[in-house]
C-alpha cells in the first residue's frame, strides 16, 4: 500500500514541483489547491509520516487543517477542530490551527508604547486587541516551500509583514517551519527579524481533542501542566501582572487531574475565562526546549506532550465554543470540545515591565520552538 502510494505521491510531486524523486523518495509530501481567497489562490499540502500519520497545512493562514494519528489500537482519527474547506477557514472566527502573529493573545486597549512611541491597534476584542488584529498572520497568504530532511519533512512559510501593518512598527520577515518527524513529532520553529522594535508573539492555534474532533468534549482528558504560576486577569482577560501561585487552585495542574474536574468552580478567574483561558508561567531551568504540558485521553490512549522553549502556555479549553460553528463533516463544536495549548510570551507583556520582554529589536533574531508529540498507550 505505502509502496503504491510512494509511487503515485513521486509522480505527482516531481510533475509539481520539479524537485529529483529521490528527495521526495521518503516524504510523502502531495500538494493540492485549496481553493481561491481575495489575496489570491492558496494550496493544500498532506504530509505522511513512516508511522502514517497525517499533517494537512495550507498555507492561508499556515494553518493546520487535519492531523490524523492511531489510538492505542492503531485507529486513526483526526485529532484537530476545523472545517472540510476554504470557506471555513475564510472566516474562523475560533482561529482554528492558525498561526497567530504579530502578537498573540491580548494587548491592553490596543496601545504599547516602544523607544517612547505610542502605537495604537485595532481593538478587536472587547477593549483590547486579539491576536495581531483585524488580518493578523492568521488571515494572509504564506509563501510556502515543502522540504525533507534528516529529520522528517515539512514546510517552510514566510510571510513579510510590512512597517504599520495592522499598526505595528516594523518590516517584520517571518519563518514558520512546521516538521513531522517519524517519531510522531509535529515541530513549529518560528524564526523573524525586523527594522525597527516591534512587540512579538508567535504561536500556533490548534483545537486538539485526543479522542478525535467532533467525539465529545475535552473534560475527561488527563492534564499536567509543568506551572507552579500563573497569570492571573481582570474582567477583560488582560494579565493584573501578578504571577499567582496555582497552589491551593482549581489552576493547579502539577499533577495529572481531570480537565473537568474543578472547571466549573466558584473561582472567580474561572468565572472571568469561562473556564480555562489562562496563561501558565513554565517551570523552566535554562534555555532549550523544555516539557510544557501533557494531555492524556483515557479512552483512546492518545497522549500529546508540548515541549516548547517559550516562557509561557495559554490553556484555553474551548469555553466561546458555542455550538454556532459546525465544522468538519458536519460536526457541531459546543462548548470544550476541544482545547488549546498556546506556547507563548505572557499576554500584554508590552504593558508589563514585570514580565520577560516581548520586544524584537533590529540586528537580533527571534527563535522560538515547540515540539508537539503524540504517543499512544
Ligand atoms: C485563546 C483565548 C481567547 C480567544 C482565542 C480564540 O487564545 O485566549 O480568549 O478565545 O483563543
Amino acid at each position: 500500500m505505502r509502496a503504491r502510494h510512494t509511487a503515485l505521491f513521486l509522480f505527482i510531486s516531481s510533475l509539481l514541483c520539479g524537485m529529483p524523486s529521490t528527495a521526495w523518495e521518503e516524504s510523502l509530501i502531495r500538494k493540492e489547491s485549496f481553493g481561491k481567497t481575495p489575496d489570491g489562490p492558496v494550496d493544500l499540502y498532506t504530509i505522511t509520516n513512516a508511522k502514517g500519520v497525517e499533517l494537512r497545512v495550507t498555507n492561508y493562514g499556515g494553518i493546520i487543517v487535519s492531523l490524523r494519528l492511531p489510538d492505542k489500537n492503531g485507529s486513526p482519527a483526526d485529532i484537530v477542530l476545523g472545517y472540510d474547506n476554504l470557506d471555513g477557514y475564510l472566516k474562523n472566527p475560533a482561529y482554528f490551527g492558525a498561526i497567530v502573529g504579530r502578537y498573540a493573545n491580548r494587548i491592553a486597549n490596543g496601545k504599547f508604547t516602544v523607544d517612547g512611541i505610542e502605537y495604537h491597534l485595532a481593538k478587536n476584542n472587547g477593549p483590547n486587541s486579539l491576536h495581531g488584529g483585524l488580518k493578523g498572520f492568521d488571515k494572509v497568504i504564506w509563501r510556502a516551500e515543502p522540504f525533507t530532511d534528516q529529520q522528517g519533512s515539512g514546510l517552510i512559510l514566510s510571510f513579510a509583514s510590512k512597517d504599520g501593518e495592522e499598526g505595528y512598527p516594523g518590516n517584520l520577515k517571518t519563518k514558520v517551519t512546521y516538521t513531522l518527524t517519524d517519531q510522531n513529532e509535529l515541530k513549529i520553529d518560528y524564526e523573524a527579524t525586523t527594522d525597527e522594535a516591534t512587540p512579538l508573539n508567535l504561536t500556533s492555534h490548534s483545537y486538539f481533542n485526543l479522542s478525535g474532533e467532533g467525539n465529545g468534549d475535552i473534560l475527561k482528558h488527563e492534564l499536567t501542566l509543568n506551572a507552579d504560576r500563573f497569570t492571573p486577569v481582570d474582567q477583560t482577560e488582560i494579565p493584573t501582572g501578578d504571577l499567582r501561585s496555582v497552589n491551593g487552585t482549581p489552576m493547579d495542574f502539577t499533577k495529572s487531574t481531570l480537565v473537568g474536574a474543578r472547571i466549573n468552580d466558584n473561582y472567580e478567574q474561572l468565572l472571568i475565562g469561562h473556564g480555562y483561558d489562562h496563561n501558565f508561567v513554565l517551570n523552566r531551568k535554562g534555555d532549550g526546549l523544555q516539557l510544557a504540558a501533557s494531555v492524556r485521553d483515557p479512552r483512546t490512549g492518545r497522549v500529546l506532550e508540548v515541549y516548547t522553549t517559550e516562557p509561557g502556555v495559554q490553556l484555553y479549553t474551548g469555553n466561546f465554543l458555542d455550538g454556532t460553528i459546525t465544522g468538519k463533516q458536519s460536526h457541531v463544536y459546543n462548548k470544550h470540545a476541544a482545547l488549546c495549548l498556546e506556547t507563548q510570551h505572557f499576554p500584554d507583556s508590552p504593558n508589563h515591565a514585570n514580565f520577560p520582554s516581548a520586544i524584537l529589536q533590529p540586528g537580533q533574531r527571534y527563535r522560538s520552538s515547540t515540539v508537539y508529540k503524540f504517543l499512544a498507550q
